[in-house]
Protein backbone atom coordinates (compact mmCIF):
# COMPACT_ATOMS: atom_id res chain seq x y z
CA UNK A 1 0.00 0.00 0.00
CA UNK A 2 1.36 3.70 -0.60
CA UNK A 3 1.55 5.91 2.13
CA UNK A 4 1.61 9.34 1.95
CA UNK A 5 3.70 11.56 4.91
CA UNK A 6 1.68 15.29 4.64
CA UNK A 7 2.33 18.04 7.47
CA UNK A 8 -0.28 20.41 8.61
CA UNK A 9 -0.69 23.98 7.03
CA UNK A 10 1.76 25.93 9.43
CA UNK A 11 0.05 29.47 10.62
CA UNK A 12 2.71 31.68 9.65
CA UNK A 13 2.45 30.13 5.62
CA UNK A 14 2.36 33.94 5.06
CA UNK A 15 5.99 34.54 5.90
CA UNK A 16 6.61 31.82 3.24
CA UNK A 17 9.95 31.81 0.86
CA UNK A 18 8.98 33.07 -2.61
CA UNK A 19 11.17 32.87 -5.71
CA UNK A 20 9.20 33.40 -8.85
CA UNK A 21 6.15 34.87 -7.64
CA UNK A 22 4.88 38.02 -6.18
CA UNK A 23 3.55 38.04 -2.90
CA UNK A 24 -0.42 37.79 -2.21
CA UNK A 25 -2.53 37.81 1.17
CA UNK A 26 -2.74 33.49 1.79
CA UNK A 27 -6.12 32.97 3.39
CA UNK A 28 -4.70 30.21 5.90
CA UNK A 29 -7.84 28.55 6.67
CA UNK A 30 -8.66 28.47 3.15
CA UNK A 31 -5.07 26.59 2.89
CA UNK A 32 -5.90 24.26 5.77
CA UNK A 33 -9.19 23.41 3.75
CA UNK A 34 -7.58 22.57 0.68
CA UNK A 35 -4.60 20.74 2.27
CA UNK A 36 -7.57 18.70 3.62
CA UNK A 37 -9.22 18.29 0.84
CA UNK A 38 -5.82 16.94 -0.66
CA UNK A 39 -5.41 14.59 1.67
CA UNK A 40 -9.07 13.23 1.01
CA UNK A 41 -8.13 13.15 -2.93
CA UNK A 42 -5.08 10.80 -1.67
CA UNK A 43 -7.30 8.74 0.17
CA UNK A 44 -9.65 8.43 -2.49
CA UNK A 45 -7.07 7.09 -4.47
CA UNK A 46 -5.94 4.29 -2.15
CA UNK A 47 -3.17 6.00 -0.10
CA UNK A 48 -2.77 5.69 3.72
CA UNK A 49 -2.60 9.59 4.83
CA UNK A 50 0.07 10.07 7.48
CA UNK A 51 -0.71 13.24 8.90
CA UNK A 52 1.66 15.35 10.83
CA UNK A 53 1.13 18.06 13.00
CA UNK A 54 2.26 22.04 11.72
CA UNK A 55 5.31 23.47 12.60
CA UNK A 56 4.58 27.24 13.01
CA UNK A 57 8.30 27.95 13.24
CA UNK A 58 8.99 26.93 9.64
CA UNK A 59 6.41 28.60 7.66
CA UNK A 60 7.03 26.22 4.54
CA UNK A 61 6.82 23.13 6.43
CA UNK A 62 3.93 21.69 4.33
CA UNK A 63 5.92 21.24 1.39
CA UNK A 64 7.54 18.27 2.84
CA UNK A 65 8.77 17.26 -0.53
CA UNK A 66 11.31 19.19 -0.31
CA UNK A 67 12.92 18.29 2.67
CA UNK A 68 13.67 14.64 1.89
CA UNK A 69 13.59 12.21 -0.86
CA UNK A 70 11.88 8.46 -0.19
CA UNK A 71 13.12 5.61 -2.65
CA UNK A 72 12.53 2.10 -2.20
CA UNK A 73 15.28 1.52 -0.17
CA UNK A 74 16.36 4.29 2.11
CA UNK A 75 14.81 8.03 2.50
CA UNK A 76 17.67 11.01 2.19
CA UNK A 77 17.10 13.86 4.22
CA UNK A 78 18.01 16.67 2.46
CA UNK A 79 19.29 20.31 3.54
CA UNK A 80 17.05 22.79 1.95
CA UNK A 81 18.89 25.70 -0.14
CA UNK A 82 17.02 28.20 1.69
CA UNK A 83 18.18 29.57 5.07
CA UNK A 84 14.38 28.90 6.43
CA UNK A 85 14.13 26.25 5.65
CA UNK A 86 17.34 24.59 6.01
CA UNK A 87 16.75 22.11 9.13
CA UNK A 88 13.14 21.36 7.95
CA UNK A 89 14.46 17.90 7.65
CA UNK A 90 14.91 17.06 10.73
CA UNK A 91 11.27 17.43 11.67
CA UNK A 92 11.46 14.32 9.32
CA UNK A 93 13.54 12.21 10.96
CA UNK A 94 11.45 10.21 13.51
CA UNK A 95 8.69 9.57 10.98
CA UNK A 96 10.00 8.25 8.00
CA UNK A 97 12.48 5.97 10.27
CA UNK A 98 9.65 3.80 10.66
CA UNK A 99 9.73 3.57 7.30
CA UNK A 100 13.22 3.65 6.06
CA UNK A 101 16.79 3.55 7.04
CA UNK A 102 17.61 7.03 6.51
CA UNK A 103 20.98 8.61 4.80
CA UNK A 104 21.61 12.84 4.97
CA UNK A 105 22.83 15.37 2.52
CA UNK A 106 25.05 17.93 4.56
CA UNK A 107 26.80 21.51 4.18
CA UNK A 108 27.89 23.14 1.58
CA UNK A 109 25.53 21.05 -0.30
CA UNK A 110 22.15 21.82 -1.07
CA UNK A 111 19.10 20.19 -2.30
CA UNK A 112 15.32 20.56 -2.43
CA UNK A 113 13.12 17.26 -3.07
CA UNK A 114 11.26 19.41 -5.20
CA UNK A 115 14.32 19.04 -7.42
CA UNK A 116 14.00 15.62 -8.09
CA UNK A 117 12.04 13.63 -10.79
CA UNK A 118 12.43 9.76 -10.37
CA UNK A 119 11.41 7.60 -13.25
CA UNK A 120 12.02 4.19 -11.94
CA UNK A 121 15.65 4.51 -10.81
CA UNK A 122 17.16 7.81 -13.06
CA UNK A 123 16.69 10.26 -10.61
CA UNK A 124 16.68 13.89 -12.33
CA UNK A 125 17.32 16.15 -10.29
CA UNK A 126 17.50 20.31 -10.74
CA UNK A 127 20.12 22.18 -10.66
CA UNK A 128 18.18 25.48 -9.19
CA UNK A 129 18.42 28.21 -6.85
CA UNK A 130 17.98 25.70 -4.25
CA UNK A 131 19.78 23.06 -5.30
CA UNK A 132 23.48 23.00 -5.89
CA UNK A 133 26.04 20.84 -7.21
CA UNK A 134 27.92 19.22 -4.44
CA UNK A 135 24.22 18.47 -3.02
CA UNK A 136 24.10 16.76 -6.85
CA UNK A 137 27.36 14.85 -5.71
CA UNK A 138 25.94 13.84 -2.71
CA UNK A 139 22.73 12.60 -3.42
CA UNK A 140 24.60 10.05 -6.21
CA UNK A 141 27.20 8.82 -3.95
CA UNK A 142 24.42 7.66 -1.64
CA UNK A 143 22.13 6.34 -4.18
CA UNK A 144 24.51 4.94 -6.44
CA UNK A 145 25.07 1.24 -4.20
CA UNK A 146 21.17 0.98 -4.99
CA UNK A 147 21.43 1.07 -8.17
CA UNK A 148 20.13 4.75 -8.86
CA UNK A 149 21.80 7.28 -11.26
CA UNK A 150 21.43 11.04 -10.92
CA UNK A 151 21.50 13.16 -13.82
CA UNK A 152 21.54 17.44 -13.26
CA UNK A 153 19.13 18.97 -15.59
CA UNK A 154 19.10 22.50 -15.43
CA UNK A 155 16.08 24.66 -14.21
CA UNK A 156 15.79 28.29 -15.33
CA UNK A 157 13.01 30.60 -14.70
CA UNK A 158 11.27 28.20 -12.15
CA UNK A 159 11.43 27.35 -8.65
CA UNK A 160 12.35 23.99 -8.53
CA UNK A 161 12.50 21.32 -11.65
CA UNK A 162 9.16 19.90 -10.70
CA UNK A 163 7.74 23.21 -11.01
CA UNK A 164 8.78 22.51 -14.84
CA UNK A 165 8.18 19.13 -15.46
CA UNK A 166 6.66 15.72 -13.58
CA UNK A 167 6.69 12.38 -14.63
CA UNK A 168 3.24 11.28 -15.54
CA UNK A 169 3.66 7.39 -16.39
CA UNK A 170 4.05 5.81 -20.36
CA UNK A 171 7.12 6.97 -20.40
CA UNK A 172 5.44 10.76 -20.92
CA UNK A 173 7.16 13.98 -19.28
CA UNK A 174 4.80 16.67 -18.91
CA UNK A 175 7.00 19.60 -18.97
CA UNK A 176 7.11 23.21 -19.89
CA UNK A 177 10.38 23.35 -21.55
CA UNK A 178 11.43 27.22 -21.69
CA UNK A 179 12.04 25.99 -18.06
CA UNK A 180 14.15 23.12 -17.66
CA UNK A 181 16.50 21.09 -20.09
CA UNK A 182 14.37 18.43 -20.88
CA UNK A 183 16.67 17.11 -23.52
CA UNK A 184 18.90 15.57 -20.20
CA UNK A 185 15.84 13.06 -19.68
CA UNK A 186 16.32 9.48 -21.84
CA UNK A 187 13.22 7.48 -23.22
CA UNK A 188 10.86 9.61 -22.54
CA UNK A 189 8.10 11.47 -24.50
CA UNK A 190 7.59 15.50 -23.86
CA UNK A 191 4.09 16.85 -23.76
CA UNK A 192 4.24 20.19 -23.61
CA UNK A 193 2.22 22.07 -21.48
CA UNK A 194 -0.71 24.73 -22.68
CA UNK A 195 -0.17 26.57 -19.00
CA UNK A 196 3.16 27.61 -17.97
CA UNK A 197 2.69 26.47 -14.52
CA UNK A 198 0.85 23.21 -15.89
CA UNK A 199 3.29 20.85 -15.31
CA UNK A 200 3.34 19.55 -11.68
CA UNK A 201 1.52 16.80 -11.34
CA UNK A 202 1.62 13.61 -8.93
CA UNK A 203 1.01 10.45 -10.44
CA UNK A 204 -0.77 8.46 -7.52
CA UNK A 205 -2.03 4.93 -8.68
CA UNK A 206 -2.47 5.54 -12.21
CA UNK A 207 -4.26 8.89 -11.17
CA UNK A 208 -2.63 12.27 -11.71
CA UNK A 209 -3.71 14.83 -9.20
CA UNK A 210 -3.59 18.02 -10.41
CA UNK A 211 -4.59 21.79 -9.78
CA UNK A 212 -7.70 22.62 -10.36
CA UNK A 213 -6.23 25.89 -12.20
CA UNK A 214 -5.14 24.58 -15.53
CA UNK A 215 -8.34 23.34 -17.21
CA UNK A 216 -6.50 23.45 -20.50
CA UNK A 217 -3.86 21.09 -19.15
CA UNK A 218 -6.65 18.61 -17.64
CA UNK A 219 -7.90 18.93 -20.90
CA UNK A 220 -4.86 17.71 -22.81
CA UNK A 221 -3.80 15.08 -20.47
CA UNK A 222 -7.49 13.13 -20.58
CA UNK A 223 -7.43 13.35 -24.51
CA UNK A 224 -4.01 11.56 -24.31
CA UNK A 225 -5.66 8.85 -22.31
CA UNK A 226 -4.46 9.94 -19.02
CA UNK A 227 -7.21 9.75 -15.58
CA UNK A 228 -6.78 13.05 -13.70
CA UNK A 229 -8.26 14.39 -10.19
CA UNK A 230 -8.10 18.16 -10.23
CA UNK A 231 -8.35 19.79 -6.41
CA UNK A 232 -8.50 23.82 -5.76
CA UNK A 233 -4.83 24.60 -4.08
CA UNK A 234 -5.44 28.46 -5.09
CA UNK A 235 -4.02 29.21 -1.22
CA UNK A 236 -1.21 27.19 -1.61
CA UNK A 237 -0.02 28.24 -5.17
CA UNK A 238 0.29 31.66 -3.52
CA UNK A 239 3.59 30.21 -1.88
CA UNK A 240 4.78 28.56 -4.65
CA UNK A 241 3.31 24.94 -3.70
CA UNK A 242 1.72 22.19 -6.31
CA UNK A 243 0.48 18.92 -5.63
CA UNK A 244 3.45 16.98 -5.49
CA UNK A 245 5.47 19.35 -2.68
CA UNK A 246 2.40 18.95 -0.17
CA UNK A 247 3.13 14.92 0.04
CA UNK A 248 5.98 12.26 0.26
CA UNK A 249 4.32 9.49 -1.47
CA UNK A 250 6.20 5.68 -1.01
CA UNK A 251 5.40 1.99 -0.73
CA UNK A 252 4.37 1.06 2.99
CA UNK A 253 7.18 -1.47 2.51
CA UNK A 254 10.92 -1.01 2.36
CA UNK A 255 12.71 -3.17 -0.32
CA UNK A 256 15.98 -4.78 0.74
CA UNK A 257 17.88 -4.23 -2.71
CA UNK A 258 21.68 -2.60 -2.58
CA UNK A 259 24.22 -2.58 0.66
C1 LIG B 1 9.47 27.56 -0.92
O1 LIG B 1 9.81 28.56 -1.54
O2 LIG B 1 10.29 26.76 -0.50
C2 LIG B 1 7.99 27.34 -0.70
N1 LIG B 1 7.33 28.58 -0.57
C3 LIG B 1 7.38 26.54 -1.82
C4 LIG B 1 7.96 25.17 -1.96
C5 LIG B 1 7.30 24.37 -3.01
N2 LIG B 1 7.93 23.10 -3.12
C6 LIG B 1 7.80 22.29 -4.13
O3 LIG B 1 7.12 22.58 -5.09
N3 LIG B 1 8.47 21.16 -4.09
Amino acid sequence: MLVALTRAVSATLNDCQLTCKPRESIDVALARQQHRAYELALEALGVSVVHLPALDGFPDAVFVEDAAIVLDELAVITTPGTPSRATEGESLNEALAKFRSLRRLAAPGTLDGGDVVRIGRALYVGRSTRTNDAGITQLRALVAPFGYTVTAVPVHGALHLKTACTYAGRDTLLANPDWAEVSAFAGVTVLPVPEPRGASVLEVNGTLLMPASFPATRVLLEKEGFRTLAVDLSELQKAEGGPTCLSLVFDERASNGGP
